[in-house]
């Protein structure tokens, strides 16, 4: 091994000792960051609102080749759900390398996830007329409530139309993320306070990982073409990788061992093929998350 000191290394205490930045306390690097690209006032709204909306985050022609793009690669995707959504997206068009790194959009990943961040899906979803309407909830299905001073989850809509309630838009609770917790199944059927967001084309619609959402049910015609662009913090990742312990070896051995590698919950299941994560295994994970 190379006695070369190794420079990202820190000093022992250092790595220990590096303080803790508040929620929306800014590095001075950040700051200015947020300043040059004149985000100061999204980044107020998601800390009071929960959710903000950004415009012009890319030209109408790059949207419009997004959404051709999202459209040909949702063709890919086999059984119910073709036509309706494509997943696993980064890798599969280069224009999924400029969105996710889209400055501005870096930039509110960090503020809102840190340092570190993790690309934890891009997925498109695609809305005809009839399209009924997402119910109510906290990105944060994975964490169990009260859900941490600091957001982990953080989603971006981006709109390749304009976003409406006739057109099936997102619907957001302003302020419920200082609830800090999930909507009770009282609040999911009542949605108190809920509001349409509403926008041109080309904008992303964002919220924090605790704010309660869902969307409208698509009454017009046409279809209503989203990129969801979800970051993670790193915080939870494990830290070892065993991705390589196929089936063959799992082969005969106890159901808890399975468990223990992430293979039975919904986290990594998405498929180019199912368009999604796998829906049979998610009630239970987020069962699970919150026990
Ligand atoms: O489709 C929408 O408008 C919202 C979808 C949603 O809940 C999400 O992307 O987290
Ligand atoms: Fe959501």
């Amino acid at each position: 091994m190379s006695q070369e000191p190794d420079r990202h290394a820190a000093s022992a205490e250092s790595r220990f000792s590096a303080g803790t930045r508040q929620p929306f306390e800014l590095s001075e690097e950040l700051a200015a960051q947020v300043d040059a690209l004149g985000l100061g006032r999204y980044l107020d709204q998601l800390r009071d609102e929960g959710y903000t909306i950004l415009p012009e985050v890319a030209s109408d022609a790059f949207s419009a080749r997004l959404r051709e793009t999202c459209l040909r690669l949702a063709q890919e995707t086999q059984g119910p759900a073709k036509g309706y959504t494509a997943a696993l997206l980064l890798g599969r068009d280069p224009i999924f390398e400029e969105v996710v790194l889209n400055p501005k959009i870096l930039a509110l990943v960090e503020v809102m996830c840190g340092k570190g961040a993790l690309l934890s899906q891009l997925i498109t979803s695609i809305r005809p007329k009839g399209a009924p309407s997402l119910p109510l909830h906290a990105d944060q299905n994975w964490t169990p409530a009260p859900f941490p001073v600091h957001n982990q989850l953080f989603t971006m809509c981006w709109a390749m139309e304009p976003f409406s309630e006739a057109e099936g838009s997102t619907k957001v609770i302003p302020k419920s993320h200082l609830h800090k917790r999930h909507p009770t199944p009282d609040e999911i059927k009542q949605q108190p306070g809920a509001i349409a967001t509403e926008c041109p084309s080309s904008s992303i619609v964002c919220w924090d990982g605790s704010t309660w959402h869902g969307n409208y049910p698509r009454k017009t015609e046409g279809e209503r073409v989203v990129l969801h662009i979800t970051f993670s913090r790193l915080a939870l990742r494990t830290v070892e990788n065993y991705d390589h312990l196929d089936q063959a070896w799992l082969e005969g051995k106890p159901e808890a061992m399975r468990i223990m590698l992430g293979r039975e919950d919904f986290l990594g299941s998405t498929t180019i093929e199912r368009g999604s994560a796998d829906y049979r295994l998610i009630p239970r994970s987020f069962e699970w998350a919150k026990t």
